[in-house]
């Protein structure tokens, strides 16, 4: 059985999976997101044309957003969980058909002709005719990438609309734009101009959902504050809690309560200790490990419970597979899955393992440094600026990986001369959140802006710089290198490329759904560049 995917960083030999996935993805599973999402453009086709006569659901906008996160990469890797969305889907889909032939004589093809085959074999054998490959071979690479790419754009801006959605924040245009992408994508023969602009809506969209998910979270937890955070272990028993869902932190702080366990954040779990209403819990002690791809070494040594919250999942090693849990969107076959926010699995595998022995002398770094809490300081950083002890400001952004390339953003932060401040966010921090920067007049080298959505809080930062200074953002002594991984921060550089920001540098490598052709025109439009090494590209920014 064969497969195709290239969506990510870490694709084989930088170009598509093709027997398995390096993220652990089975051809099996593979065809099954491939029909999944075949099947949720076909129930878009008919929600994107059902809502211009003004009828609308709320379970297929709901249904829609969760199928995309759920492709996302190192978010679900089981079979029958898919198999159990594909049933859901063909019984919206059937629900949906009928109402757009009750209103119109127009019958749908392609994918809204789709309906799910009862075994689990047929739905790959489906899978298998509806991949990226089948396409390619009517469309050709570059308007099949730019496809993908605007595909890759909505699973990370789901995933970021399904966080806001969880704390009770949606917006219904936001679904809306979801179906007319969707549909759009099943159109026999799109023009590059057509896709190129609704790749850059996409950024547009998502830019409100980042600001969607950024009033989620502020509102529910207050504005982060610069929080110093503990990065050793202290004694007792313990859980660890990765991925992005603040939810779910909330429900086990309140659930672990008065029982004698640390809980200690994980990965892009990190920025939650700078939410007043987090990090008012005691026994939310401090941060545990590095970033996504180091897990199976850590989670192995990690002497407790593991909680996933949203990506990344790698595959389990047995040492662990008892004592690590998912939730949410979140799967792995034989690992056990948390309904309804019930953590009390998680907490008696804590309980029943031994904990950490003993406190180990205290470490801290420091995190917390949202839009607000920088704007505080706003006054005292552009004086810095204007005096020139700021010369410059990097944000050293976006996903980690495994590869020996990611070396790149360690020794471009180490080499950042002493009188510029470094703005960082999302996961790849963790090459280099533990080295000691200093500060430039109490305002320090550092500045931790949070997870890879909080994007949205660096872009207000550059745009409140912007206005002190009275110039454009593509003006601002701000250069941006950024390194991306999955689709989130596929998103997020759609944001960026629609508000216009030139010269990104991005690594480390570059996605193998972007052909050379549609490389040209990003390079001529926005100045995008690869990365070289880090000498080369500061000495190119700060001359
Ligand atoms: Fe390969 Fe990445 Fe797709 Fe996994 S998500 S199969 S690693 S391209
Ligand atoms: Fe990291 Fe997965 Fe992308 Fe939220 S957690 S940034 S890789």
């Amino acid at each position: 059985m064969s497969m195709f995917c290239y969506q990510c960083e870490q694709t084989a030999g930088g170009k598509g999976c093709s027997s398995f996935g390096v993220c652990g993805k089975d051809p099996e599973t593979a065809a099954l997101q491939d029909l999944l999402l075949y099947g949720t453009k076909g129930l878009s086709m008919y929600a994107y044309r059902l809502r211009k006569l003004g009828i609308q659901n709320h379970s297929w906008d709901i249904f829609v957003i969760e199928a995309l996160f759920t492709s996302v990469t190192n978010v679900n890797f089981d079979p029958q969980r898919i198999q159990t969305l594909l049933q859901r889907l063909s019984n919206l889909m059937i629900e949906a058909r009928n109402q757009y032939e009750a209103q119109s004589k127009e019958k749908l093809m392609g994918p809204a002709e789709w309906m799910a085959a009862t075994t689990l074999n047929d739905l790959v054998r489906a899978g298998e005719q509806v991949g990226v490959e089948q396409r390619m071979k009517k469309l050709g690479e570059d308007r099949t990438g730019l496809q993908e790419l605007l595909l890759y754009g909505l699973k990370g801006m789901a995933a970021y609309a399904d966080h806001a959605k969880i704390l009770g924040y949606e917006d219904d245009d936001v679904y809306a734009f979801f179906h007319e992408a969707l549909d759009f994508l099943t159109h026999e023969n799109p023009g590059l101009d057509s896709l190129l602009a609704m790749v850059l809506k996409c950024g547009e969209v998502n830019l409100k959902v980042m600001a969607l998910l950024d009033k989620a979270h502020t509102s529910t937890y207050g504005h982060p504050q610069p929080t110093s955070v503990r990065i050793t272990p202290k004694k007792g028993k313990a859980i660890l809690v990765s991925g992005h869902d603040l939810k779910d932190l909330e429900e086990l702080l309140k659930q672990t309560e008065g029982k004698d366990i640390s809980i200690y954040t994980h990965g892009e779990m990190l920025p939650a200790h700078g939410y007043p209403k987090l990090k008012k819990y005691n026994h939310l002690v401090g941060n545990y490990g590095g970033a996504w791809q180091d897990q199976r070494k850590e989670f192995e040594e990690f002497p407790g419970a593991i909680l996933m919250t949203t990506n990344c999942i790698q595959k389990p090693k047995d040492s662990y597979k008892a004592r690590i849990f998912t939730a949410g969107l979140v799967a792995w076959p034989g690992v056990r899955h948390i309904q309804n926010r019930d953590f009390t699995p998680v907490i008696q595998a804590a309980l029943d393992a031994p904990g950490f022995a003993q406190d180990i002398p205290e470490q801290t770094i420091t995190v917390g440094f949202g839009h607000e809490a920088v704007m505080s300081v706003a006054s005292k950083v552009v004086e810095a600026v204007k005096s020139k002890a700021i010369r410059h400001f990097f944000l050293i952004g976006g996903c980690d990986g495994a590869k020996p390339g990611r070396n790149y953003y360690t020794q471009f932060a180490e080499a950042v001369p002493k009188d510029c401040v470094i703005l960082t966010l999302a996961c790849g921090k963790y090459r280099f959140n533990k080295l000691n920067f200093g500060n430039i007049g109490g305002i320090p080298r550092l500045l931790d802006i949070g997870q890879c959505n909080d994007a949205y809080s660096a872009i207000q930062i550059a745009v409140a710089l912007a206005k002190a200074f009275q110039t454009d953002v593509n003006k601002l002594p701000l250069s941006m290198i950024l390194s991306w991984f999955e689709q989130k921060a596929v998103c997020i550089l759609l944001t960026l490329l629609y508000l216009g920001i030139q010269n990104i540098r991005i690594g480390p490598s570059l996605p193998a759904f972007v052909s050379p052709a549609v490389l040209n025109v990003l390079v001529d439009k926005f100045h995008l560049t690869p990365i070289r090494t880090p000498q080369e590209d500061l000495k190119a920014i700060l001359g």
